[in-house]
């Protein structure tokens, strides 16, 4: 598209719309807690730009319009009126309107669908709880049917975290020891990003996760699909690939439902290969990336909790590489 662009401030104001769309914007919404916090915002940012006017005018007018002495009586009214008066009942408003929003925010849901979420350094361990009372743990990854409200709990393992997917609702602490939760309500269907919104260490910035607001016919298949066991080999590269998983130790940190893989330390790789991120949000789902991750973990993520096996041969490296793809 063609755009032409008039003047500076064009420029400027086009640079700063365009950086409010994208998957994690919080001005771009999907999802009822974020329209909320986008609608405070439009509210505030308008008042904000009244203020300001007024502000300014007033500046022009005593120094351009009528310069020279105003009268006291004035001055007063306008320090008393501008300096007490406004500000109280704007911001007692704004307080009011603030506090109102909190319980929809943490509105529980119709018990459904429950998500625990849990903070790891710098993974997200994701379970999911259906209403017949059936769980699978997976990770990285958030996936929400669209429409409906989810009740997500959010709790740490180590340090303070913070889940915060911009484009649904706002940010909440994962605090050690606590159970904090979340309503997300999706408003649209679309690919979206989450981030860590808490310091939490050398690779807090390298914790992120997709999410995908999908029909709630494909997110019911999906989660089916998650439930399952993993796929068994089916070629001799996945099947030399599964064999150098075990003999590695790599079942020890992590589990493969339906092998003897079943490590709790790190993400659960039954369904792997069908992610659509790896490292929690940090590559993209390949051979060449899981190749990438296996051999170089530390570099790719500095300070992370699993070894890296630098010292296997390329070709096992893509061995290994092919069995989790095929993990789908
Ligand atoms: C000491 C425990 C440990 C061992 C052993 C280990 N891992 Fe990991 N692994 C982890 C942890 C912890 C993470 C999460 C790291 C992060 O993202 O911060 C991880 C992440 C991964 C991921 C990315 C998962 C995702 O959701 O994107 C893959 C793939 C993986 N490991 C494969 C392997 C393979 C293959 C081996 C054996 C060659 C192995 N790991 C051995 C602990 C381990
Ligand atoms: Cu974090």
């Amino acid at each position: 598209m063609a755009l032409r662009i008039a003047s500076p401030t064009g420029a400027v104001l086009v640079v700063l719309v365009a950086a409010c769309d994208g998957p994690q914007s919080a001005l771009d919404v999907a999802g009822d807690g974020a329209t909320r916090i986008a609608d405070l915002f439009w509210g505030m940012a308008a008042g904000a730009a009244v203020i300001w006017i007024g502000v300014v005018g007033l500046a022009v007018y005593a120094t351009r319009v009528r310069p020279g002495e105003h009268s006291g009586r004035t001055a007063k009214l306008l320090l008393i009126g501008g300096g007490v008066v406004f500000p109280t009942i704007v911001l007692t408003g704004l307080l009011s309107y603030g506090l109102l929003l909190i319980p929809e925010l943490r509105e529980p849901s119709d018990g459904r669908l429950i998500v625990s979420v849990t903070g790891e350094q710098w993974w997200w361990r994701v379970r999911y709880e259906t209403a017949d009372g059936r769980t699978v743990e997976l990770a990285n990854e958030l996936r929400l049917p669209v429409g409906e409200a989810v009740e997500v709990r959010l709790e740490s393992r180590d340090v303070i975290h913070a889940f915060w997917v911009p484009s649904l609702a706002g940010k909440i602490d994962m605090v050690p020891g606590r159970v904090t939760r979340l309503s997300l309500k999706p408003t649209r269907t679309g690919e979206f990003r989450g981030a860590c919104a808490e310091y939490c260490g050398e690779s807090h910035a390298l914790m992120a996760f997709p999410v995908a607001v999908m029909e709630p016919a494909a997110f019911a298949a999906w989660l089916e699909d998650q439930h399952a066991l993993a796929a068994p080999p089916s070629t001799p590269e996945t099947e030399r690939g599964a064999r150098l998983f075990m003999a590695m130790g790599c079942g020890s940190c992590h589990a493969v439902r339906g092998t003897a893989a079943a490590g709790t330390i790190g993400p659960d790789l039954t369904h792997i290969g069908g992610r659509a991120s790896l490292g929690a949000g940090i590559l993209v789902n390949d051979v060449d990336a899981f190749a990438r991750w296996i051999a170089e973990t530390d570099h790719v993520k500095p300070g992370v909790r699993m070894p890296a096996f630098g010292m296997l041969a390329e070709s096992d490296l893509r061995a290994l590489g092919q069995y989790l793809e095929s993990l789908q």
